[in-house]
């Protein structure tokens, strides 16, 4: 099998890679014509565990090629972003997928398969996509097979979920289903779950929509919580307890591009239905300014002038700053206060982030822990002598060794 994927980003290359390695021809193709010259050199521009391993092994025995054209193949994966409008509910912007699929269409042939793996919004493969392929000549599900895959698999996890997760197949008509499931029957080792795109669609939305309002309901009761004085982790702990229920984690906002991305893609096809997803949504977006507001409180108790920041990424152990709660309160505290606020993250480097520990802590008044990098779940206390006042506040809940020489506060402990 030959297979062109479209997009070679966080889900595109790792995909791409992982047909190379099980016997398939791929040609990756992308827009940036800096990264297609850092693959076809043999340098992932990514950061993902096993990533740089597998693109060694595919491009040493020829199984894989950057491009920025597609080219004639047996299927094809879109793998393109897909932001956000401007517009009031959030919709979701098509431009990417049309573009993609426009620049396939003068490869296409009888009997190809065509797949979105992009997370789109409901009804996006039939009313929009399905329209440009018969536009172009084609019949669905005898010339041209389109399917909705969604991509699932967790950043930091992607080369093992990518095989032992089961993988929804949503066929725009059975032939196209089955056409798909064959191409991904290559490596997927756990089940292939078939049916219609337009509940794939759905499917995956509420995926990451559950995390989002669960999380939601977490960030809402600590709230409550340290109005009540009462230890809100404590409360989860217990809570999660039950054989039944299972209350996520509260946090500084929730980040990356799909919880943060995806509900408004439900939200915006039915905006007047859809309350309580649009709801956990605000919940969300305002906690930053929770974490702010707590932040000028603890800075006032000290007198303090310096924050330092841990963790700009948005989540623990990836490089990826998109939609990052973090970069937020980062720029609201440079905006909104007088402090000097620093940043120190290990996974990321641009000209925000201080180099190394001991200058970003060096004379500051709170550490603030935005991010759970494994860096951060044992601190060296010892270097933390040189702050001007030793404040932790750990919106993450993950510091395990805390001394008594640190004030050491979390989301359990903030009323007091
Ligand atoms: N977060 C919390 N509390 C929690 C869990 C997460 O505040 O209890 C925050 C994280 O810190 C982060 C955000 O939520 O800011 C999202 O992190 P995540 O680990 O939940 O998810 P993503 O965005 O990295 O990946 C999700 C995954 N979806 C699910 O687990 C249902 C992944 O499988 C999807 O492939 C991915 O979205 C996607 O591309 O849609």
């Amino acid at each position: 099998m030959k297979l062109c994927t479209v997009g070679l980003g966080y889900i595109g290359l790792p995909t791409s890679l992982m047909f190379a390695k099980h016997g398939v021809e791929v040609v990756g193709v992308d827009v940036k014509e800096e990264v297609i010259n850092s693959l076809n050199s043999g340098q992932i521009h990514i950061e993902e565990p096993g990533l740089q391993e597998a693109l060694e092994e595919v491009v040493e025995k020829g199984a894989f090629k950057a491009a920025l054209k597609p080219e004639k193949s047996d299927a094809f994966i879109i793998s393109v972003p897909t932001p956000n409008n401007a517009d009031e509910h959030k919709s979701m912007d098509f431009t990417y997928i049309e573009h993609a699929v426009k620049s396939l269409l003068p490869y296409l042939e009888k009997g190809n398969v065509v797949i979105v793996e992009s997370t789109i919004a409901p009804r996006t493969t039939e009313d929009y996509v399905r329209p440009m392929l018969e536009e172009a000549g084609f019949v669905i599900g005898k010339d041209i097979y389109l399917v909705h895959c969604p991509e699932r698999v967790l950043p930091g996890k992607i080369m093992h979920e990518l095989i032992y997760n089961n993988r929804i197949v949503g066929g725009v008509t059975p032939a196209c289903t089955e056409a798909g499931a064959k191409v991904y029957e290559t490596f997927v080792e756990g089940e292939i779950i078939k049916t219609n795109a337009k509940t794939a669609e759905m499917s995956k939305l509420m995926e990451n929509t559950y995390r989002d309002v669960n999380i939601a309901l977490a960030n809402e009761l600590t709230q409550v919580c340290n109005e009540l004085d009462i230890n809100a982790l404590d409360v989860i702990n217990m809570a999660n307890k039950h054989p039944r229920v299972n209350l996520h984690t509260p946090g500084p906002g929730v980040g990356g591009h799909c919880l943060a991305v995806d509900p408004y893609f439900i939200v915006s096809k039915a905006p007047e239905t859809a309350k309580m997803i649009s709801l956990a949504r605000s919940v969300n977006v305002d906690m930053p300014e929770y974490v702010v507001g707590n932040v000028h409180k603890l800075m006032k108790n000290v007198g303090g002038k310096t924050v330092t920041i841990f963790g700009l990424a948005y989540k623990g152990n990836v490089d990826d700053i998109r939609e990052s709660p973090a970069m937020e309160i980062y720029e609201m505290l440079k905006e909104q206060s007088n402090f000097e606020v620093r940043a120190y993250d290990p996974h990321v480097s641009n000209d925000m982030v201080e180099e190394d520990f001991e200058s970003a802590v060096q004379g500051s008044d709170l550490v603030l822990v935005l991010t759970d990098h494994n860096e951060f779940k044992e601190l060296d206390w010892g270097k933390l002598e040189s702050m001007n006042n030793a404040q932790v506040f750990d919106t993450k809940n993950i510091v395990s060794n805390a001394t008594e020489d640190v004030q050491y506060i979390n989301f359990g402990n903030l009323h007091k």
